[in-house]
């Protein structure tokens, strides 16, 4: 049966610490290849569309916490806490296999990074998961605690964020069209990754809300991963359209 190891935990949160600098290393100068910073766009191998793509490799993270919160054992009297928070992740990861994948249209992804990116959502959805049922934990009032609101408030904030961007940027598109155009509305107004923006609050709001090594080092995974590419996205956009609004910022509004 399993049970908490501490040092595993380290470890592991700190693995993802590293994998952090090293993604900001590798894409602060050039872009992750895929979507609009995929270059050789005719090379129907080695992709597959992006709805499988993007179902497959997300599924791992809703899958493995989800299934480690329903076999636990031994079964632990945890505080509601524990649950309520693993529910939370398992809650966003569902919505990114189950609903996301279903309406994108995007461009096919390419096999490789979906590789890694599966893996990674196999690493990462076992440390939070492990994490929050094995060894988290908190007191019997910690839904009342001031981190514990105020984290679940911005992780709610960032997710509609989220949500409500990649809805914004699916409607640019008619079905079956890979062509980009200059995204409008909702936070787009202040930024070009608005969707990232929303995403980046969620996790560092779920950091907050379990207080927990894991939860911060995957909040600057996101950060690392995701807002070097909000920076790309917004030189693509200067770069292609001459009439991108002048004010708007990368990352954050007003900002950066
Ligand atoms: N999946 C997280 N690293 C990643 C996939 C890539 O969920 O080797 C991280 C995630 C993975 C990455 C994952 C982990 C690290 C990897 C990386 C690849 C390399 C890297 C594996 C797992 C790696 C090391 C070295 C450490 C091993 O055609 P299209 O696709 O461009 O169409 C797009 C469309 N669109 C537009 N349409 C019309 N006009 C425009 N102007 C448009 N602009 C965009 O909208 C898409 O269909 C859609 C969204 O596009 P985009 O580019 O804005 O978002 P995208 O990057 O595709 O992300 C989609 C959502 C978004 O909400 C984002 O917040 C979330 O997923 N996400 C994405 C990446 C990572 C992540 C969240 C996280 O870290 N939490």
């Amino acid at each position: 049966s399993m049970q908490c190891y501490p040092g595993l935990v380290l470890v592991l949160s700190s693995l993802l610490g590293a994998l952090a600098l090293l993604q900001l290393s590798l894409y602060l100068r050039v872009p992750s290849r895929y979507g609009k910073h995929e270059e050789r766009l005719c090379r129907p191998r080695g992709r597959l569309p992006a709805r499988c793509a993007w179902f497959l490799q997300e599924l791992p993270s809703f899958l493995v916490p989800a299934l480690l919160l329903a076999l636990r054992s031994p079964p632990r009297l945890e505080p509601l806490g524990c649950r309520l928070l693993c529910c939370l992740f398992c809650w966003h990861y569902f919505y990114r296999t189950f609903i996301y994948p279903f309406f994108t249209r995007g461009r096919p992804f390419p096999l490789q990074l979906l590789f890694f990116g599966m893996l990674f959502c196999i690493y990462n959805g076992f440390l939070q998961g492990y994490y929050l049922i094995y060894c988290a934990e908190y007191p019997n009032d910690w839904c009342t605690d001031i981190r514990f609101t105020s984290g679940l408030l911005l992780f709610l904030l960032g997710m509609g964020i989220n949500i409500h961007s990649d809805l914004l940027l699916r409607q640019l598109r008619k079905p079956g069209e890979v062509t980009y155009k200059i995204p409008q509305g909702g936070l787009f107004t202040y930024v070009s990754g608005a969707n990232y923006f929303g995403e980046i609050v969620e996790w560092f709001g779920f950091a907050i809300a379990t207080w927990s090594l894991p939860a911060f080092a995957f909040a600057c995974f996101t950060l690392c991963c995701i807002g070097p590419r909000a920076y790309h996205h917004h030189r693509y956009y200067l770069k292609t359209f001459t009439d991108y609004p002048k004010s708007r910022k990368a990352l954050i509004p007003f900002v950066f």
